[in-house]
């Protein structure tokens, strides 16, 4: 039986732990750790997720840190049915795999650092702007080639693999304003999945402290704030 608490944040990653928990129908517990505030570096938690960030799960005594890891985790020991995912062992399985790893190793990190240059940082690099958002479209043209021939990234069935890039295409046009009608497969996979009731359940966990026009007034102004700084200059 599931005994599980969701330590988590409004972001792409904790997301998508919260969705692949909905799309299983699981019953759990959601803590929120506002990074903002970096309570996700404080000695408790570092005991559930020493790498200090969101998210993490603890099934009973059972602690699973890293989005990647828990959407395997969840999917393992609770979808038996094969709801969002593909049973390990078999060539779907494995083509699941292969995305979900392209998505923990790729999209990611190469746009969270375009996030980062772009909004948030405290100096401008023109160089690491370029290469972040030309990595990112790089890895959503691959997306949109794949879903040119498949109805979903592993296959015919919609999976974790699909959940994990869904949560960073949604939030591309706020932050970086990245139109994804550059990529028309894309596009029509995302209209597709942002239907499903379990992805919109899972996207409004944790309740968020800001409303969609307040983050989007908020990114507005960081990227003013380094659209205002001469290249490489440092505010730190
Ligand atoms: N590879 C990790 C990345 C986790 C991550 O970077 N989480 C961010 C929020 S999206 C975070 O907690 N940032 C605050 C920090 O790292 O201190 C995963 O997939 O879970």
């Amino acid at each position: 039986m599931a005994d599980i608490t969701l330590y988590t944040f409004g972001t792409p990653n904790g997301f998508k732990a919260s969705i692949t928990l909905e799309e299983l129908g699981l019953p759990y517990k959601a803590v929120e750790i506002d990074i903002l505030k970096k309570e996700q570096k404080q000695d408790w938690y570092l005991k559930i997720n020493p790498n200090g960030a969101i998210p993490a799960i603890l099934d009973g005594n059972q602690r699973v840190f890293e989005s990647g890891a828990i959407m395997l985790y969840l999917t393992q020991k609770y979808d038996a049915e094969g709801k969002i995912s593909y049973a390990p062992g078999t060539p779907e399985y494995t083509e699941q795999l292969s995305w979900l790893m392209l998505q923990v190793g790729g999209l990611g990190p190469m746009q969270s650092q375009a996030h980062h240059f772009r909004v948030f940082a405290n100096a401008r690099s023109e160089y690491a702007i370029e290469r972040y958002y030309n990595e990112t479209k790089r890895l959503y043209s691959v997306l949109d080639s794949r879903l040119k021939e498949s109805p979903y990234l592993a296959g015919d069935k919609y999976t974790i693999a699909d959940i994990a890039h869904f949560v960073w295409t949604t939030v591309a046009p706020t932050i970086l304003e990245i139109d994804i009608s550059e990529w028309p497969a894309l596009k029509e996979w995302v209209e597709r999945i942002k239907q499903r009731e379990g992805m919109k359940k899972g996207l409004g966990v944790p309740k968020s402290a800001f409303g969609a026009e307040e983050i989007a007034e908020r990114v507005k102004k960081g990227r003013a704030r380094i659209d205002a700084m001469t290249n490489t200059e440092s505010q730190v």
